[in-house]
């Protein structure tokens, strides 16, 4: 498996977990901190994360919870553009979260380093977009579409299912041209899966390794955890922080979360568990 991902200007080593903080651009996001089309806002949003760690940014400018308004590409643009151009000298890559062709155009143009694609480039058009750009691409698997995907989910094996899914659409990417060193797959927790597919997922997450490339994970404040819990939205940051920690166990390369800092300091006790304490001062281990 590749130990970088190639992300346009960027060469984003992965010889531990990285994270990549959420920015979402859009009024309806599910986690509840939508920066509503305020680009001032989002850009200081994601200066924060930076400063808190994040190694990536993602930015989101249309939700795909189900119910959420969909957005035009030229809507979707005039939120995304402003916070990109703010945030293109922060010093980590950016990531666009778009679906849609001509945003992925606009965005590798106006300086972003990867596309996160809930579709996997499955609408028309995205495939060429994206192979003809240089930058990093995850392909994510949903079940449906956002509106319905959690009305009926059903698979006969969803661990294999989604396996031979990001298998088919790394090979179809490939075809298309992108050198493997580009592309990362995320099993889509949440998107067309019921609490029991999203536990198998994460139980054997380990299996997804056999794809030879890097594998993004978002679990947090998903409503899996609100399932576990009995806590709402804003009350899962504990809960998120566990699941990013197991996920980072069972080998996830990129953890997409909300809550930079608290996951950052959960995967430094790991870290130095498995490195050994010399990485730890005296002083910061009392
Ligand atoms: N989850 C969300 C959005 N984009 N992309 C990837 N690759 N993986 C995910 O799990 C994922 C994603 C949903 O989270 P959020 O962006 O906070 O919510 P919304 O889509 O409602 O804006």
């Amino acid at each position: 498996m590749p130990a970088t991902l190639a992300c346009a200007g960027y060469r984003l080593a992965l010889d531990r977990p990285r994270l990549m903080g959420v920015v979402n651009l859009s009024a309806d996001s599910f986690s509840g901190d939508g920066c509503a089309g305020d680009a001032s806002r989002a850009v200081e949003r994601g200066l924060q994360l930076v400063e808190e760690g994040a190694d990536i940014l993602d930015l989101g400018a249309e939700s795909s919870r189900p119910g959420a308004m969909p957005v035009s590409a030229e809507e979707e643009l005039n939120r995304l553009l402003p916070v990109l151009e703010g945030l293109r000298g922060c010093g980590v890559p950016i990531s666009v979260d778009t679906t849609k062709p001509q945003v992925m155009r606009a965005a590798s143009r106006a300086g972003a380093s990867m596309i996160n694609d809930i579709r996997a480039l499955e609408e028309p058009g995205a495939m060429e977009a994206a192979a003809s750009s240089t930058v990093a691409l995850c392909l994510m698997h949903m079940q449906g579409q956002p509106a319905t995907m959690q009305l009926q989910p059903r698979y006969d094996d969803v661990v294999q299912q989604v396996f031979d899914y990001l298998s088919r659409r790394v090979a179809a990417a490939m075809a298309a041209g992108v050198a493997r060193e580009r592309l990362l797959v995320d099993p889509g927790f949440g998107f067309g899966k019921t609490l029991a597919h999203n536990l198998s997922l994460l139980r054997h997450l380990d299996r997804f390794a056999a794809l030879g490339v890097p594998l993004l994970v978002g679990l947090s404040r998903k409503s899996m955890l609100g399932a576990i819990t009995g806590q709402p939205v804003g009350e899962r940051l504990a809960a998120s922080v566990a699941a990013a920690m197991l996920a980072a166990q069972r080998g996830a390369a990129i953890l997409r979360v909300h809550d930079v800092a608290a996951t950052r300091d959960a995967l430094a006790v790991w870290h130095a568990l498995e490195s050994g304490a010399e990485a730890v001062s005296e002083r910061e281990a009392r």
